[in-house]
């Protein structure tokens, strides 16, 4: 990568560190962005030193494109933009911005994907490892991007990155030592067309694996238990599951988690000591236990980590109660699925917002998980109608539309009795009121805190 010139595409938070990471390397980089309203300056100025790229906004033309030898794709680009279909005619090599990082990292690399609970199990993941490791790096879709930290691993170093199917869309030789798919659900069915390529994408996380590596997997999920039992995978298969004793793994024993081996069955933790809430959160500490126990950490420090841990930042996250009412930020419920976790998850009464970007999302299922406890349905966002007419099919009625954040906080409060909890859960991606998922758990919390 020393010398050769690089297009990064994306001048969000991957496409800036990407282009660090190969300025750093000696290369020449062009950084590209579709959004021609940017400020080419402001973009400059985040670059410290002499290294600077060159920046081209708004269409790519084949002339910026001399001398280009490879592109480093942010994840957020779909593979269809148009600047996509010049790179292939140009025949440039087109890498994910994880790709980039996993060519430069040393020591080694476990890798969490899913639908969901990634974050969540990434940072318990990392935590635990923490416990034993002295260098522990903890990136990706979670927030740092993977390059930015890639050039500061050293040998000793485990790497811990939460990797999404945009990210894994692209990758070349991407072969973590421990890798972990939590569940696959419909999500991103807008980018990645069929439910069978979206599966196919997040599989790809164990594509470059070999027998020396790893994988854990959610044995209650059909299509990741075929997967490991597929007989030309190359990792070996580490299970868990939260409804089925098993032999060989981890598994939900009553309230135990339990690591049954060799013919022995040992109790890891009773999920009345853990401070994260619902089934989901135990197949996801259950996820990290596995990685854990590949990468040999010793079961003590792993039972100190999985009981000190706290629920990440808008994934079921407590903010306050007022009232007797306890509001709940779960921001990061991005996708139906995710979303009917969070209802779960609810100790009581709940009224719940909702709404935000359509991603081609069904709601049938979310909505019949309601099952009581959702009293009141608080719509925001483009996805208001289509989520009403889904709700009124299903006999639910009690539903009000709130044309901002401030507004549906307000109407919650109004609407709660002491003992109920209010929910933002949206079950769609935050785009077009909000910057990203992390702005509006923000917003959120400031208009509960403002009651
Ligand atoms: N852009 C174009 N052309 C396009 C689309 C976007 O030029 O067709 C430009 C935009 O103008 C913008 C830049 O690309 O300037 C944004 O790039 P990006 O969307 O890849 O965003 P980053 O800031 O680089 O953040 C990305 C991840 N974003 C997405 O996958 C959408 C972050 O995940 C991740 O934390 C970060 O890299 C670091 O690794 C967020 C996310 O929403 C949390 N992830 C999805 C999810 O969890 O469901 C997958």
């Amino acid at each position: 990568m020393s010398n050769q010139k690089v297009l990064v595409a994306g001048s969000g938070k991957s496409g800036i560190a990407a282009a660090k990471l190969l300025l750093e390397m000696g290369g020449e980089v062009i950084l590209y962005d579709g959004n021609e309203k940017l400020d080419p300056e402001k973009l400059s100025d985040k670059f410290e030193g002499d290294a600077k790229p060159v920046i081209v906004l708004g269409e790519l033309s084949r002339t910026d494109l001399v001398g280009v030898e490879m592109c480093v794709i942010s994840p957020g680009i779909p593979l269809d933009a148009p600047f996509v279909a010049i790179l292939d005619e140009a025949k440039i090599p087109i890498w994910s911005e994880i790709q980039l990082a996993y060519q430069v990292t040393k020591g080694k690399l476990v890798a969490i994907t899913g639908t969901n609970g990634k974050t969540t199990t990434t940072a318990l993941t990392g935590a635990i490892m923490k416990t034993h490791f002295e260098e522990v790096f903890v990136v990706g879709n979670i927030g740092t991007p993977y390059t930015e930290k890639a050039l500061e691993t050293t040998d000793e170093s485990v790497t811990v990155a939460e990797v999404s199917s945009f990210q894994l869309e692209t990758i070349m030789d991407f072969r973590p030592n421990v890798s972990a798919i939590l569940n696959i659900t419909p999500d991103h069915l807008n980018r990645h067309g069929t439910m069978e390529n979206y599966i196919e994408i997040k599989e790809r996380v164990a594509y470059n694996q070999t027998e020396e590596d790893c994988i854990v997997l959610n044995y209650d999920d059909a299509v990741l238990r075929e997967f490991g039992e597929k007989e030309d995978l190359k990792p070996k298969v580490f299970f868990f599951s939260s409804r089925q004793t098993l032999k060989e793994g981890m598994y939900l024993d009553g309230d135990d988690i339990v690591f049954a081996h060799d013919g022995k069955k040992e109790i890891v933790v009773n999920v009345h000591e853990l401070q994260i809430l619902g089934r989901h959160n135990y197949e996801n500490v259950m996820a990290a236990v596995a990685i854990a126990i590949r990468m040999g950490v010793p079961m003590d420090g792993i039972r100190r980590a999985v009981k000190e841990f706290q629920a990440v930042e808008h994934r079921i996250e407590f903010v306050l109660e007022r009232s007797g009412v306890k509001y709940y930020n779960d921001s990061k419920g991005t996708n139906p699925d995710a979303a009917i976790q969070a209802i779960r998850a609810m100790p009581g009464p709940t009224i719940l917002i909702a709404g935000g970007y359509d991603k081609n999302s069904e709601y049938d299922e979310w909505i019949e998980a309601f099952d009581g406890k959702v009293k009141h349905l608080v719509l925001i966002g483009q996805t208001r109608d289509k989520i009403a007419d889904c709700a009124k099919s299903h006999g639910f009625q009690e539903i009000m539309y709130a044309e901002d954040m401030a507004e549906a906080v307000r109407v919650c409060a109004a609407y709660a009795n002491a003992g109920d909890n209010v929910l933002l859960s949206p079950a769609c991606a935050s785009w077009g009121m909000f910057e990203n998922y992390e702005q509006r758990g923000e917003i959120f919390k400031e208009c509960v805190r403002n009651l």
